[in-house]
Formats: structure tokens, sequence, C-alpha cells
């Protein structure tokens, strides 16, 4: 059994963010799938602008099966610390990150995982701006 961690904003959760989170708990082997969920601020911080607020993005996130637990990710560094207080194993991000956090590697093993093809949050996003336009 492993703890895993993922990062993320998972705005309008879709199914290419339930499959990082399917494959991610597979990777745990039974033990823990944590999510370092990006707050408001640091959506901001991001230059991302999102459809839902952090509680409700929180709230689809704990009604998975796959995600054991949430925290909040309000910077770009705290994942060294997260990874050390919560004893991660193993990291994992969509290979869109390929590469962006192989400095994590002497702290725990980091997987990009393929990005799920043809949905994206800001996708949908544009589908409910054309939609509010009719
Ligand atoms: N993802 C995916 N397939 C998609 C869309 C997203 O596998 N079709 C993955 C992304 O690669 C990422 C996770 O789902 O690993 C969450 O995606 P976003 O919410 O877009 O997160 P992002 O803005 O990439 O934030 O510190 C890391 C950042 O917080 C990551």
């Amino acid at each position: 059994m492993k703890t895993v961690i993922t990062y993320g904003t998972f705005d309008l959760l879709h199914f290419g963010h339930i499959e990082i989170l399917r494959r991610a708990k597979i990777l745990s082997e039974n033990g823990k799938l944590i999510v370092g969920l990006s707050t408001d601020e640091f959506n901001t911080l991001k230059g991302k602008e999102t459809h839902l607020t952090y509680s409700k993005r929180e709230a689809l996130l704990n009604a998975l099966t796959y995600v054991d637990e949430v925290i909040p990710e309000t910077d770009w560094e705290q994942k060294t610390l997260d990874i050390k207080k919560h004893r991660v194993d193993i990291m994992v991000m969509g290979d869109d990150w390929r590469g962006k956090f192989d400095d994590l590697r002497q702290l725990c093993d980091v997987f990009y995982l393929e990005r799920t093809p043809d949905i994206s949050s800001s996708l949908l996003k544009q589908i409910i701006k054309d939609l509010q336009k009719k």
C-alpha cells in the first residue's frame, strides 16, 4: 500500500480528471490518494479562471471513491513539504507536466500519465459560453 499525491484545479470535473485519479489510485495499491486542490487565490496566480469555487471543486472530488483526502494547493512550492508531511511514495501528474517536477524524484517516485484526449475544463467552459449566447 502506498500514498499517492496529485495536484490540480479540477474545474468542471470531467472524464479526463476521473481517468488520472483512477490511475493514480491504482498506483497506490489500495493505499491512499491525496489531491492537492488549487485554491481560488492560487488559480488567480496560475492565471486560471474557474467556473466553480474551491468548496464546490472540493465537494466533487470528495464524492469520488478514488480520492481519500483533499488538501489546498496554495503555491508552487508546497509539494516538497506535502510529500514529507504525508509520507508520499508517488506523485502523479498528467504528461502535459512531463519533466516539470523531476526535482521531486529525490523525495518520491514521479509519474507523468498520458492526458485523456479531447476533453478539458477550457473546452467545457467554451461550450457553456456558447450555450449562454444562444
Ligand atoms: N488531465 C488529464 N486529461 C485531461 C485534462 C486534465 O489527464 N483531458 C490532468 C492534468 O494533466 C492534471 C490533472 O488532470 O494532472 C488536473 O488538471 P488541471 O485541473 O488542468 O490542473 P493544472 O491546471 O494542470 O494544475 O501544481 C500543479 C498544478 O496545480 C496542476
